[in-house]
């Protein structure tokens, strides 16, 4: 008997495709976990290739054989990371750009055409808890203002960091530091300098400090002007080949310990957009990034840059007055997803495009509660937000189809 996992609704015809992010041959989540969970499509890189090395047509080969014999697709790149020295255009930067160029046109050649990046400096997303109980007794990420305030001033001592903050928040951060035991210092220190899953960097408190003074003198706009810069070498080669590139925004969208960002917000990213025309300079929409800053309109967001979203993370947070935010289930919090939803809906019928999408993280919960798996990552809080997530789909498909 011939399987059907959707029905079908008529002249609506393009839904997302559903994938979720795996690290791999050491992943804890299997892949045959991730089809059961109802995914076709495989969100992955080659992270055992250093950051800046060729991805050679027989690694790239090796990793589809792998996603195909378990029944699934490589969907998307997340990431094909851009190397320090790209960013503050240092040492053989130009080399490492040839580089990435080789890895496109490598990638292409085996079919596996949307790439994702980011371009923050040092870090990648940032968190200061990674076991904050929820009232459910679920585990979720949290991002706490007090704590990253604290380990800026009082535990790296970053030179010059009072001069980023108000009298009130190093009054704020004073009493997180002195009310933290040493096993909370140690926690602290530890997630903000050794890198959540998907981070290609790693680092000693040393290491951490020479990596930020290496942007002393990169300010936005310099920032700004070196991404610019590699997007003019790498999308014209994109492009050549079919592919799509996607950059993630920043998490959490602002500055943090004095380094600048530059995708947080519509306008950051329709600088790159007018700088870089071509539509495979795109957008992976990421909404529980965006949606951290209020003045974000996420809806708003996804009609402007319709043509240009070729990969989405759906995830909401849910921020407090003072600057904190936690990952709170897949439709609560502050991100009203049904109207996201609804509007990426409408971009993909008007494009007749199916655009992948993965549930961004979910919540440690039920027997992941004894797994060890990557912060974010666990196995059955992605499926419960998957699921979650489909049924709004589709019953927004459906309803399209009734009018
Ligand atoms: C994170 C990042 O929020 C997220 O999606 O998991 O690792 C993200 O995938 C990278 O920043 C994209 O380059
Ligand atoms: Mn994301």
């Amino acid at each position: 008997m011939e399987q059907q996992f959707f029905p079908s609704y008529g002249h609506v015809k393009n839904r997302m495709q559903q994938t979720m992010r795996w690290y791999g041959p050491n992943d804890p989540v299997s892949l045959s976990d991730i089809r059961q969970a109802g995914c076709t499509g495989i969100v992955t890189a080659l992270h055992h290739i250093p950051n800046g090395e060729v991805w050679s047509v027989e690694e790239i080969k090796k990793r589809i054989k792998l996603i195909v014999d378990a029944g699934m697709e490589w969907s998307v790149v997340e990431s094909l990371p851009v190397h320090e020295c790209i960013k503050t255009q240092t040492k053989n930067f130009e080399q490492i750009i040839e580089n990435y160029q080789e890895s496109l046109r490598n990638l292409a050649a085996c079919g596996v055409k949307i790439v994702t990046y980011n371009f923050m400096p040092v870090m990648d997303w940032t968190r200061t808890n990674l076991e904050y109980p929820m009232a459910d007794g679920s585990l979720a990420l949290l991002y706490e203002k007090a704590a990253v305030m604290a380990f800026d001033l009082f535990i790296l001592k970053r030179k010059g960091a009072e001069a980023d903050y108000t009298p009130e928040e190093i009054a704020i951060a004073k009493h997180k530091f002195e009310n933290s035991n040493e096993d909370e210092k140690e926690l602290i220190k530890r997630n903000m300098i050794k890198g959540l899953p998907g981070s290609e960097e790693s680092f000693t408190m040393e290491q951490f400090q020479a990596a930020l003074d290496a942007y002393q003198g990169i300010d936005t706009e310099k920032l700004r002007s070196h991404l610019i810069y590699f997007l003019q070498k790498v999308v014209p080669v994109a492009e050549s080949v079919g592919i799509k590139m996607v950059i993630h925004p920043d998490d959490p969208p602002h500055a943090i310990l004095g380094l600048p960002r530059i995708v947080s917000t519509a306008s950051d990213f329709k600088a790159l957009a007018d700088a870089v025309p071509s539509l495979s300079n795109g957008l992976c929409f990421c909404t529980g990034s965006f949606g951290v800053r209020a003045d974000n309109d996420l809806p708003a967001m996804v009609k402007q840059f319709g043509d240009r979203i070729n990969f989405i993370h759906l995830r909401s947070t849910r921020r407090n007055v003072q600057g904190d935010f936690y990952e709170d289930n897949h439709l609560e919090g502050d991100v009203d997803m049904y109207a996201v939803i609804k509007e990426i809906v409408h971009v993909m019928q008007a494009r007749g495009v199916n655009i992948p999408m993965r549930p961004d993280h979910g919540h440690q919960m039920l027997d992941d509660l004894k797994k060890k798996t990557y912060p974010g990552y666990s196995a059955i809080g992605r499926l419960r937000g998957l699921a979650e997530l489909r049924g709004v789909e589709l019953s927004i498909l459906r309803s399209l189809k009734d009018n």
